[in-house]
């Protein structure tokens, strides 16, 4: 594969791949479309912009223009999508809009132009499980029980990517990651949130008791795993993708403070989300056995601690937008 189309590619995830892309596979030329919404940065990937990567600012929802760029590629890497779960219950419509009217745009001009689609989707589709009780985790065969807004309309565009895959022979894969860490996520997000409330002289806030348990993957991890089921993916399949990373919310927490030398108990509980997922958890033995891949940033402490030096030492990517986004999380006394 010669020529990438990356949408959504100015965010966390789809910044980290096109870095992962760019250093590990030199004859890959990409081309990013993004709306550049409050989650997008075009300065991500300045340094990369030239002959290899190309940046079009455009909505996944434009028709004509989805159809030129998916027509000039050989494959589509789908990330663009408004991913915040709290957004999303306080205005459900940019993520009906975007994750899946903008699915249904691309996935018509991948299945008219025969191009090679790939849907990154995320593990919050399949509800969530038990926080005591059970071992049990998610599967490529666990039932859809989506909780919020947000993975409610990932759920619908894992829907509309799979009746694509049977009755238009659209050549697709997707996958369903856990929850991601590491540099260029938002400040919204859980641990770039807390990380930058201690580096501005805020308080930490938990949602909560703090019980509620994610299952952390390293975004490097997250972009190798794509790499291969876009290399060496069977057409048709679902590839669940995760690090055996579980940790409750409360213990994270701790480790932040630890690792920024504060006092363990120097954080607020606030207003629970509605409907808080309680636990995820991956089993991610299908992209293991069958296409080799395992995660190589497995030491979470370590990659907590790199995290953190990224945001200390990338205050001007995110001072500006905190007083914006604290000033939101207080209007809903989180
Ligand atoms: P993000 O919010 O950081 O980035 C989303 C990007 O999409 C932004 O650059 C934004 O400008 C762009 N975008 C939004 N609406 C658009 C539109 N209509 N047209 C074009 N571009 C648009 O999100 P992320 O955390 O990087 O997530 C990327 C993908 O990975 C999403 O599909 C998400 O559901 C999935 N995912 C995320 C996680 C996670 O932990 N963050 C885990 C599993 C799956
Ligand atoms: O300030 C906070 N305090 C807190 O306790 C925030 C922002 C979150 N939380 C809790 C809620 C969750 O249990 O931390 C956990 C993680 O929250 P988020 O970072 O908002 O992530 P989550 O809702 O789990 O969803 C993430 O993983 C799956 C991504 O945002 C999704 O895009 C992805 O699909």
């Amino acid at each position: 594969m010669k020529n990438l189309l990356v949408t959504g590619g100015a965010g966390f995830i789809g910044t980290n791949f096109v870095r992962y892309v760019y250093k590990n596979h030199s004859k890959v030329q990409i081309t990013l479309l993004d709306k550049l919404t409050y989650a997008g940065n075009q300065t991500n990937l300045v340094d990369l912009l030239g002959e290899r990567v190309q940046l079009i600012s455009g909505d996944i929802c434009d028709g004509p223009l989805v159809e030129k760029l998916v027509s000039q590629t050989d494959a589509v890497i789908h990330f663009a999508a408004e991913s915040h779960n709290d957004n999303s219950l306080i205005d459900p419509w940019p993520f009906i809009r975007t994750n899946i009217v903008g699915t249904y745009t691309l996935i018509q001009a991948a299945s008219k132009y025969h191009k090679r689609f790939h849907h990154v989707s995320t593990d919050e589709v399949y509800g969530d499980l038990p926080l005591s009780g059970s071992n049990e985790k998610f599967t490529p065969t666990s039932p859809y029980q989506p909780s919020s807004p947000y993975s409610a309309s990932k759920a619908s565009s894992d829907m509309l990517v799979r009746a694509w895959i049977r009755s238009f022979g659209l050549q697709a894969t997707i996958s369903n990651c856990s929850n991601n860490y590491g540099p260029y996520q938002h400040i919204e997000k859980f641990i770039p949130r807390q990380i930058t409330n201690i580096l501005s002289g805020r308080r930490p806030k938990l949602y909560g008791s703090g019980s509620n348990i994610r299952d952390w993957i390293h975004v490097n991890d997250h972009s190798a795993a794509i790499w291969d089921i876009l290399t060496k993916g069977k057409i048709g399949e679902t590839y669940l993708i995760g690090a055996n990373g579980e940790m409750s919310n409360k213990a994270v927490l701790e480790m932040i403070l630890k690792l920024m030398k504060q006092p363990q108990n120097a954080y607020d509980i606030v207003k629970d989300r509605p409907g808080h997922d309680l636990r995820y958890a991956i089993d991610a033995s299908k992209i293991r056995d069958e296409l080799g891949w395992q995660p190589l940033y497995t030491d979470f402490q370590s990659g907590l601690q790199k995290t953190i030096n990224w945001y200390v030492d990338h205050q001007d990517w995110w001072q500006m937008d905190k007083n914006k986004i604290e000033m939101t999380y207080a209007r809903n006394n989180q």
